[in-house]
């Protein structure tokens, strides 16, 4: 008899081919019983196992920020054509062109390759193509196709050390070598990459040697202008030859008060001093003199989008600032927007995968506290104990049960419960010496004589039910 304790606050998931263990309220009991058949018969085999849950006091979920400040390894791109380099250099580059974003330039490999393009729609810059070479994959992100070497893919995917996930509000692109990239599915991409990289990377992200302007900005003791330096970077189609726009003079018409106090607002004042303001202040008036001064148009609404994201590479926690009045986001079924949830969503698959998350906080659509995402159906959020179970295509609401494989589980709240069923056992012997044991194994033995093929025990000493000539019962004796 073993026994061990259990002591897990977490309910116990086991899939059903998992090894099954008996349980008591709080003892897990495995028991080795005499087995009991006879050839040709279905009686039991195999040990009764009880499996008692115990109560799962629910949590509620907490999620703070990673806080260290990684913003200096974070390039972005966001809202009216607005670049932020890995060193922290602003620029805004009003272009449809396909440009570098960043790539591997001080090293005989270019072990990556990130271009980006927008287009207008609707009057407002979008990022339609993502193009990322990484180490020898290929990977093209538009508005919902992902292609991997040139063939549609569906998320998750995972290929030769780059994986890609999809929520409802980003796509997020991790490859192995040393990079992460996030796409909002529309106008900002921040790419993070490892600091082996330091001082080896060219594009619009810039050299990253921790150097605002020097040198990528450099131009033989001069200073590129944004045109200027976007051209250095544009890379057309083989048949294509794009335009970069006409110098833009830097437009200051805007109130910078109005700027700067959404930036010192309380929402952000785990911000205020981890984030190069007055870059932010400069950006958003410029969005305000391209929108006209509104308030509540996209440009603006962007750039402090921004400004919320980069606080959480930065290590704050930025709080909600949009309101139904200004910039307000909807989201898809009945998830809310949240500028700082946690990037591993709890679904009916995995309902506690928030509570192990490592990752920083990102902003987003999240399913209001106390539910999941449905990941069985895709209908929104829903309380977890109205998950549904999914085994072989079949789907089952909670209580629903199939047996299988001497197993009897059970579904629970989107997750299997299972125990050990009694299972029928079947011996046989073909052909007069091709042996196939109650445990699958399978013999061969030649003998004239009378066996003992099967005996009962009981839990003290085994004795024959049949036998012949015990004497010479070679491999079948008894004890
Ligand atoms: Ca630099």
């Amino acid at each position: 008899m073993l026994s061990t304790s259990h002591t897990s606050p977490v309910k116990d998931r086991f899939n059903p081919p998992s090894i099954a263990m008996g349980t008591t309220k709080d003892t897990q009991i495995w028991m080795m019983t005499c087995l009991t058949l006879l050839i040709g018969s279905t009686q039991t085999v195999s040990s009764t196992s009880v499996l008692i849950i115990p109560t799962m006091t629910p949590t509620i979920p907490t999620f703070s920020a990673l806080n260290e400040s990684h913003n200096d390894q974070v390039c972005s791109t966001w809202g009216n054509y607005h670049f932020k380099t890995f060193d922290g250099y602003f620029f805004q580059l009003p272009s449809t062109c396909n440009h570098i974003v960043t790539s591997l330039c001080k090293s005989s490999y270019e072990s990556f390759n990130i271009q980006l393009r927008r287009q207008v729609v609707d009057n407002q810059p979008t990022i339609s193509k993502i193009t990322m070479m990484l180490d020898g994959v290929v990977v093209q992100l538009s508005k919902d196709v992902v292609m991997i070497n040139g063939q549609t893919v569906a998320l998750p995917y995972s290929f030769s050390g780059v994986n890609i996930e999809k929520t409802t509000s980003k796509v997020k692109v991790v490859a192995k070598l040393g990079l992460v990239a996030i796409w909002n599915n529309d106008d900002s991409l921040m790419i993070e990459i490892n600091e082996k990289y330091r001082n080896q990377t060219c594009g619009l992200c810039g050299d990253f040697n921790g150097v605002q302007a020097y040198n990528e900005f450099d131009n033989n003791g001069g200073t590129f202008s944004s045109s200027e330096y976007g051209n250095l970077w544009k890379l057309d189609d083989p048949l294509e030859a794009c335009e970069e726009p006409l110098e833009t003079i830097a437009e200051s018409c805007a109130d910078e008060g109005f700027c700067q106090q959404i930036f010192s607002g309380q929402a952000f004042s785990s911000c205020a001093n981890t984030l190069d303001m007055d870059s932010f202040v400069q950006s958003c008036s410029a969005d305000l003199c391209h929108c006209n001064n509104g308030t509540d148009t996209f440009c603006l609404c962007n750039t402090i989008s921004e400004y919320s994201r980069q606080c959480v590479h930065a290590g704050g926690t930025p709080q909600q600032w949009r309101t139904k009045q200004f910039c307000y986001k909807t989201c898809p079924y009945n998830m809310e927007y949240q500028e700082c949830g946690s990037s591993c969503v709890d679904t009916c698959s995995n309902p506690d995968a928030s509570q192990l998350c490592e990752r920083h906080c990102t902003d987003g659509c999240f399913c209001p506290l106390g539910t999941v995402y449905d990941d069985v159906n895709n209908t929104g959020c829903i309380p977890v104990d109205t998950c549904l179970c999914v085994h072989n295509g079949q789907v089952y609401t909670s209580g629903e049960s199939y047996n299988s494989n001497c197993k009897e589980c059970t579904c629970d709240g989107g997750q299997w419960d299972c125990i050990d069923k009694d299972c029928p056992g079947t011996c046989s012997v073909e052909g007069g010496s091709h042996i196939n044991t109650f445990d699958g194994k399978a013999y061969t033995f030649h003998g004239d004589c009378s066996y003992v093929l099967t005996k009962r025990e009981d839990a003290h000493r085994c004795t024959p039910l049949h036998s012949s000539n015990q004497a010479r019962a070679g491999p079948f004796r008894s004890a």
